[in-house]
């Protein structure tokens, strides 16, 4: 049995004090850590007084992105080893939004992976079809293809800690979520392709989350499915009554 991980994406919303009073609002109402994984991956700038904040709770702070590097010349960038020193342990990877807006391709997600394996952070690989993808049939290729780039070069063992987000690009932020049984198949998808670079029982552990306009009106339907673990949030994570009950669904 997979544990359900659900994560919030807050992307670029929320002033300190808001962050701050969410988190007072959650931290208690989160469930049992050895039941579901719950996690709100903030802006950077946040995240070591909401470490501090979530002291006790099984309320997880993550990161939205990171530098592969240790540390370095590049401004403007957090390193694994500044994300780890203050308690951090899950970073997203690969967002369709930094493949867009920020330039990042399978090579360099892939380096970022291989980062947050060597500095003991979990990453959530993101991968998913465009619009134009899916219409065109393409929608398997791309992810098996996006799935094995990102994971190139890490071993079996670490393949079990590696949690998965399909966000298909066309679902995000818009409303339109991928049915379950879309979601669910692409997911499934990937799961064979990690079976096929590695082995079945690796494939079997992964944790596949589903993300793209989940809401706690959709969100059981989806953790229904076979291969969906979780879900990765972004809009319905930035009020504390919704997401409190996305984190429930996961019970
Ligand atoms: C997809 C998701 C969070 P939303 O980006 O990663 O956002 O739930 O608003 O579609």
């Amino acid at each position: 049995m997979r544990k359900p991980i659900i994560a919030g994406n807050w992307k670029m919303y929320k002033k300190f004090s808001e962050a701050k009073q969410f988190i007072e609002e959650v931290k208690g109402l989160a469930p049992d850590a050895d039941k579901v994984d719950s996690i709100i991956c903030a802006p950077s700038l946040f995240l070591q007084p909401l470490v501090q904040a979530t002291e006790g709770s099984t309320l997880q702070i993550g990161a939205q992105t990171m530098h592969d590097a240790k540390e370095g010349a590049y401004t403007g960038e957090v390193s694994p080893v500044q994300l780890k020193d203050i308690g951090i342990n899950y970073v997203i990877l690969g967002h369709s939004e930094r493949r867009q807006y920020f330039n990042e391709s399978d090579v360099s997600v892939n380096k970022k992976v291989k980062a947050a394996y060597e500095h003991g952070i979990t990453p959530i690989m993101c991968v998913g079809e465009t619009l134009e993808q899916r219409e065109s049939g393409a929608t398997a290729s791309i992810v098996e293809n996006q799935v094995a780039a990102g994971v190139a070069g890490l071993a079996e063992e670490q393949i079990n800690q590696l949690v998965i987000a399909y966000e298909p690009i066309w679902a995000i932020g818009t409303g339109k979520t991928a049915t379950a049984e879309d979601a669910n198949e692409v997911c499934g998808v990937i799961r064979k392709k990690i079976a096929s670079l590695y082995s079945p029982e690796a494939a079997d552990q992964v944790r596949i989350q589903y993300g793209g306009s989940v809401k706690p009106a959709n969100i059981e339907e989806l953790l229904g499915m076979e291969h969906i673990d979780g879900a990765l949030v972004g809009g319905a994570s930035l009020e504390a009554d919704s997401f409190v009950k996305l984190l429930e669904a996961g019970l």
